[in-house]
């Protein structure tokens, strides 16, 4: 959705969901401020029963002048609703009627969508989300003297104070705010009443600890989501503990922190696995969360939790290529097949020596430019720098630009000017020699793999994608995931 396709109405009313969060608010008042400029009759209203206390929250209305209104008893049928943070619908935001319905939001989707919907599941804030509408108005929020600091304090909440982002837009976003750091600081350090503090303490003196795969739950009361990040960042510090999952359950979610501290369990992994089908989890290798939603849950939640982990930890065998031989003896062989690929040959957008910041949809990377880089782009818009003479052995050049559209484009800055270029309009087509050998079978186990080439993160294999050893070097073994797998090899039939 286009935020200019609302503009065809004149009486607009925005609601957040009740008891509204940093991320809430900011996300309305942005959205407040668009359509003001645009001249729109224009509201931001929350409901339900209690007006907003959180002294951080306090804050931010007064100090950054939030637009907002609680209007419990509100009776109206605007012309158009737009829940923002939320969805129509759902159980924490009060019932509004109006004459149309618009749903801008970044939670899993639980309701069926109206034809003006922006949801964007996988986004760390819903103030992302509303940022990057704008911005494809072709409008800077930074116009704004207040606007900033509150998206940024939106995802900044939303993230457990930035540490649980894993979508490049959200770090387009931080990048691109001009905040008043003073405000971030005062309102964050206001984020615990002494209320929380308790429930901190309790949630710690009634830890459960598993011994065998080393890892702690911790049940908290209600709280802001903060405070689980609070808990499992400290009980992560304990000696002899590798993994910890702070969670409290509400009537409408129930919301997790996850930290891991050892090398064998990525936490953003471990987040999304517990949150499968039920709600959503991710974020970074060490620090990452989610929600679920209790509806979806057959079981109670603690129960569910409690046997969701331990099936985590039972369901995989780890490998360290190293010290692994595997047995070919019931693996087929297979061919590489020519793959049409892009590359980018990096001193034609920048000089020698410069250094530049690839964000990709993995991660962000830091490379130096040198005459022969070439960066890479891989089907599914995958990213990795490659150096000339690699290139030239392993690719032929089409003669032609390469253009695919990926979930998130890949973008290069030039870390000395900050100036940024998106890699896909410089991208010429090449397509791989193919013909290398592998063995190959699907895996009908889970595994974790640390690789020749990386001892300290590993790959993850799930039932059905393959596992792969080069046929001419019998310790790089590899992982290949089940969708990607027919388009890159084919069978070679034995011969007889
Ligand atoms: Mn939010």
């Amino acid at each position: 959705m286009k935020l200019s396709e609302l503009l065809q109405f004149n009486d607009i009313v925005i609601q957040c969901h009740d008891n509204p969060d940093a991320d809430a608010l900011a996300s309305g008042a942005a959205l407040h401020w668009y359509f003001t400029k645009m001249d729109k009759k224009v509201r931001f209203i929350y409901r339900g029963n209690n007006q907003t206390q959180k002294s951080n929250l306090v804050i931010m209305l007064s100090d950054l002048a939030i637009p907002i209104s609680y209007e419990p008893e509100f009776d109206e049928n605007p012309e158009l609703l737009i829940t923002v943070d939320c969805q129509y619908g759902q159980r924490n935001v009060t019932t509004t009627t109006a004459r149309n319905i618009a749903i801008i939001d970044h939670h899993q989707i639980t309701v069926t969508l109206p034809e003006f919907a922006e949801v964007r599941s996988n986004i760390g804030s819903c103030s992302t989300v509303v940022w990057n509408l704008i911005r494809e108005e072709g409008l800077d929020v930074n116009e704004d003297k207040n606007l900033p600091t509150a998206l940024y304090y939106g995802l900044y909440s939303d993230t457990n104070r930035l540490s649980e982002i894993s979508h490049p837009l959200d770090r387009d976003m931080l990048d691109s705010l001009t905040i008043q750091r003073s405000l971030i600081t005062k309102m964050s350090n206001a984020n615990i009443s002494l209320k929380e503090l308790k429930i901190t303490g309790k949630a710690i003196l009634e830890y459960e600890f598993f011994e065998d795969h080393k890892y702690l739950i911790l049940r908290a009361e209600p709280c802001d989501p903060n405070i689980l990040g609070v808990i499992s960042d400290f009980s992560l510090e304990t000696d002899s503990v590798d993994v910890c999952l702070a969670y409290y359950v509400n009537p409408y979610e129930i919301k997790y922190s996850v930290r891991s501290c050892t090398k064998e369990v990525h936490a953003n992994e471990l987040a999304a696995f517990l949150g499968e089908g039920v709600g959503g989890g991710g974020g970074h290798i060490y620090k990452a969360g989610g929600s679920i939603h209790p509806e979806k849950l057959v079981k109670d939640p603690a129960v569910y939790l409690k046997d969701r982990m331990a099936e985590y930890f039972n369901m995989y065998t780890i490998l360290y290529t190293k010290d692994t031989v595997l047995d070919t003896a019931d693996m087929s062989l297979y061919e590489k097949l020519p793959q049409e690929v892009g590359t980018v040959r990096l001193a034609d957008i920048f000089p020698a020596n410069t250094q530049v910041e690839i964000r990709t949809l993995e991660g962000d990377v830091v490379i130096s430019v040198e005459d022969d880089s070439f960066l890479m782009i891989g089907i599914e818009g995958e990213v990795y720098p490659i150096n000339q003479t690699k290139l030239l052995a392993r690719y032929k050049s089409l003669g032609r630009p390469y253009s695919r559209s990926f979930e998130y484009s890949p973008s290069i800055k030039n870390l000395a000017t900050g100036e940024k270029t998106d890699v896909m309009s410089h991208a010429q087509a090449v397509v791989s020699h193919g013909g290398g050998l592998i063995y190959a079978k699907p895996l009908d186990h889970c595994v974790k793999l640390f690789t020749l080439w990386d001892e300290e993160k590993y790959y993850l294999g799930n039932i059905g994608d393959y596992i792969a050893i080069r046929a001419e070097d019998e310790h790089d073994i590899y992982i290949i995931k089940k969708h990607i797998f027919p388009q890159l090899y084919k069978e070679i039939e034995p011969t007889i």
